[in-house]
């Protein structure tokens, strides 16, 4: 066998997730992942989770408003999207799935530009090579061959660079993520596979997603190790993630990390949670909201008093306010743009439905 190969148990998760806060805010220290972040670096992390909340709300009632077409909340994933985005640097790319409005925000992308592809606008008013953030991708997964990918040609670049994933649980199902990691594991790609396991995939519970002891155990069959964090403690995530970041960094190649986290919300808003999780487990799950904790961590720290409470709040509303006169009756954009940039080399069928959908909106038979 050759030395190259790692021990499949050098690569097995840890039996239990790294977790380093108490819901009650009480913080464990843990030699393997110390803390490097000072009094205002964690006010940030909170200020960005309370920001994406109310972002995020806003968002839903904008759709119920029909100002926008859908809308996937990452309500309760706060944590798990601002730990993991924070523990990159600015250098680094991440490539979302539809879900990562707080990972975005990290990354100080305007809201009103990403929620463009929620209003059927555009695929984004952001500038992915400003922000070293893509597009997000509505298909599951297709993401992960783009980070594979871009995270190879940095190498071949001599770019120390390393990009980071998100998909779900159920992405990793899919053919395109497993053809991804299979790929960076041999290559030795520096890129992180973040998984916010958040229990369901629509109405599709985790048991039935997977007959592996974790989701993390799938690491192993493609070379990488699994690490699993709590991923409602933004200090676990970010410190796990910060530790695969650097390891993929120095060469040591890629990682897969499953965030366990609750989606609060439904699956999008076209979705009826309540047809397939019960009001008991809502509220269970409610218990461990990552916000609620780390401010609980930052009143025992003494970095929590009403002039920061007002500050964040103020920041968060008047990001709010910002998206929704954004987006209230912005004009949209030509139907026909549909059709762009699709093929090089347009097949007969494809310029047919152009054509149809032309005449249609020029009010003829179609
Ligand atoms: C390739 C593909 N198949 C099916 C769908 C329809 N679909 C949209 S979201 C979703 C579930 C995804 O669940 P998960 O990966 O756990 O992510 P989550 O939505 O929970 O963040 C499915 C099947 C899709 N968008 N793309």
């Amino acid at each position: 066998m050759s030395e190259d190969v790692p021990e499949a148990i050098e690569l097995l998760p840890p039996s239990e997730p790294v977790h380093l806060l108490d819901p009650d805010g009480t913080y464990h220290e843990d030699p393997d992942h110390p803390l490097d972040l000072d009094d205002g670096q964690l006010r940030e992390l909170y200020r960005l989770m309370v920001v994406t909340r109310k972002v995020d709300r806003e968002a839903i009632n904008l759709q119920r408003q029909g100002q926008l077409g859908v809308y996937a909340s990452c309500m309760g994933q706060e944590a798990a999207q601002v730990g993991s985005a924070y523990a990159l640097t600015a250098a680094d790319w991440i490539f979302p799935s539809y879900r990562e409005l707080g990972a975005a925000l990290v990354r100080e992308v305007d809201a009103v530009g990403l929620l463009q592809l929620y209003r059927g606008t555009w695929l984004s008013d952001h500038d992915p090579y400003v922000h070293n953030f893509g597009l997000m991708s509505i298909p599951i997964g297709t993401q992960a061959l783009h980070a594979t990918g871009f995270a190879m040609g940095a190498r071949f670049e001599d770019n120390p660079l390393v990009t980071m994933v998100y998909f779900g649980d159920g992405g990793t199902s899919e053919g395109d993520p497993h053809e991804a990691m299979t790929f960076a594991g041999v290559f030795k790609a520096p890129v992180i596979f973040f998984v916010q396991n958040n229990q369901y995939a629509i109405s599709v519970p985790l048991k039935r997603q997977t007959a592996a002891p974790t989701l993390a155990h799938k690491a192993v069959g493609y070379g990488l190790p699994g690490y699993r964090c709590d991923g409602n403690d933004v200090l676990a995530t970010y410190a796990v993630t910060r530790k695969a970041v650097e390891r993929a960094r120095s060469g040591e190649g890629p990682a897969f990390i499953e965030a366990l986290t609750y989606r609060m919300e439904a699956h999008t808003t076209s979705d009826d949670p309540t047809r397939y999780r019960s009001k008991e487990e809502l509220e269970e799950a409610a218990k461990t909201d990552p916000i609620a904790r780390m401010r609980n961590y930052l009143t025992q720290r003494d970095l929590y008093d009403d002039t920061f409470e007002n500050e964040v709040d103020e920041q968060a509303k008047d990001t709010a306010t910002t998206v929704r006169a954004g987006i209230y009756d912005a004009p949209h954009g030509d139907p026909m743009e549909l059709f762009e940039h699709v093929y090089r080399d347009p097949s007969g069928y494809f310029e047919e439905q152009r054509e149809r959908l032309r005449a249609e909106l020029a009010g003829g038979e179609g």
